[in-house]
């Protein structure tokens, strides 16, 4: 295979030399930096995810700023879900549509005070369409990207770690919430959140210069739970669901269609932008829908573009992640499937690579 060339284009993150020390294997690039997607093998790093507990350079998880008086306005101009209720503590994961309901990203809202918000970005430039948005609706509102980066603590001894550097109060803070805690002088925002379904916190680090100090403070802090450095893991993130934007959805799809239904409030969503259009397509319902998928047979190779999901000869959707579980003893997968074939149990073909294979259709993820 070949190398990945870097540049100052791909940008490095606060934690790259303690994630190179750790004996990185491989990257991608994500929202134009440098993100680990291997450590020992992506089996070894699930089994330990799910078993110990890992820490995460997820500096690639971007931060949009809003501040001023008009950031809440354009928070909501940017999502169908309601954010009035919202308290300055809370973190949402919210759906971005555009004016056809497409979605251009499924960030992690983090409300910091009624006038200052942290949009904490998947992999699209989401950050000039919110700029757009500000300058054209004429907001009292700035926009940018400030020098924070995430830094995520996973898996079932997380609590645990972060206690051991933070202090026992951590333990207090509930999901999707935050709170501030001191590390070297500087308040941090810890955050109850993270792309795994095995627990554990983010914590939002505010100035790169912290960025090592406290990478070492958790691993030495770690060393008797078996601490290891890790990243979001495909395995793990298909079996719970976790969807991926630019592999598992686009702006081709509405947030109905990526089963994020539950994440909209069309209604009274009072300003946001693709209001019009996705009140009709909720209306009516989706016709194609992100469904989990099994594929049977021994492992899948890598999904690195649609595999067609077939009924008979007719193409009835498309598979867009898929690994071998271990856990599970089956491969595990991501696809849209079109609502004819989307109910529980129904048998399709999908031609992956390797030749075609059965799989079954799912309602409902493994985790
Ligand atoms: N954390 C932070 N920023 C992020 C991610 C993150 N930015 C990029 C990417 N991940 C955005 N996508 C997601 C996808 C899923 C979740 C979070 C961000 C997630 N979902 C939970 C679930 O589906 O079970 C919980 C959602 C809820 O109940 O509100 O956590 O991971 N900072």
């Amino acid at each position: 295979m070949a190398q990945l060339s870097l540049s100052r284009r791909l940008r490095r993150t606060p934690f790259s030399d303690g994630v190179e020390a750790a004996g990185v294997k491989a990257y991608t690039v994500y929202n134009h930096m440098l993100l680990p997607t291997v450590f020992r093998s992506v089996e070894e790093d699930y089994r330990h995810l799910k078993d110990a507990v890992q820490v995460w350079d997820v500096s690639c998880e971007r931060q949009v700023e809003l501040r001023g008086p008009d950031a809440g306005r354009l928070m909501q101009l940017l999502t169908p879900r309601d954010l009035r209720s919202m308290l300055p503590g809370q973190c949402y994961y919210v759906p971005i549509v555009d004016e056809t309901g497409g979605m251009l990203n499924d960030p992690v809202a983090v409300k910091l005070s009624e006038d200052r918000w942290w949009v904490s970005i998947a992999d699209s430039d989401l950050l000039y369409w919110i700029k757009g948005l500000a300058y054209g609706y004429r907001l009292d509102v700035l926009v940018d990207e400030p020098d924070v980066s995430p830094l995520a603590i996973q898996g079932p001894k997380a609590e645990d770690l972060v206690a051991a550097v933070f202090g026992d109060r951590i333990r207090d803070i509930r999901f999707f919430r935050f709170d501030k805690f001191a590390f070297e002088g500087t308040e941090l925002v810890v955050a109850r959140s993270g792309y795994s379904k095995q627990g554990g916190f983010e914590i939002y680090v505010e100035g790169s210069d912290l960025g090592m100090p406290l990478w070492n403070a958790l691993m030495e802090a770690g060393k008797n739970m078996d601490v290891h450095a890790g990243c979001p893991n495909l395995i793990e993130r298909v079996e719970g669901g976790l969807l991926s934007y630019g592999s598992d959805m686009t702006d081709d799809n509405t947030p109905h269609e990526c089963g994020l239904g539950k994440f909209c409030n069309t209604q009274t969503a009072i300003g946001c932008i693709g209001r019009d259009a996705l009140l009709r397509v909720a209306s009516e319902g989706p016709i194609k829908q992100i469904r989990a998928i099994s594929i049977d047979g021994d492992a899948v190779p890598v999904c690195d573009r649609h595999w067609p999901l077939m009924a008979k000869n007719k193409v009835v959707g498309r598979i867009s992640s898929a690994a071998w579980s271990p856990d599970f003893n089956t491969n595990v997968a991501v696809g849209m499937v079109r609502m004819t074939h989307w109910d529980e149990g129904t048998e399709l073909t999908v031609q992956t690579p390797a030749g075609p294979r059965q799989a079954t259709v799912h309602e409902n993820f493994w985790i």
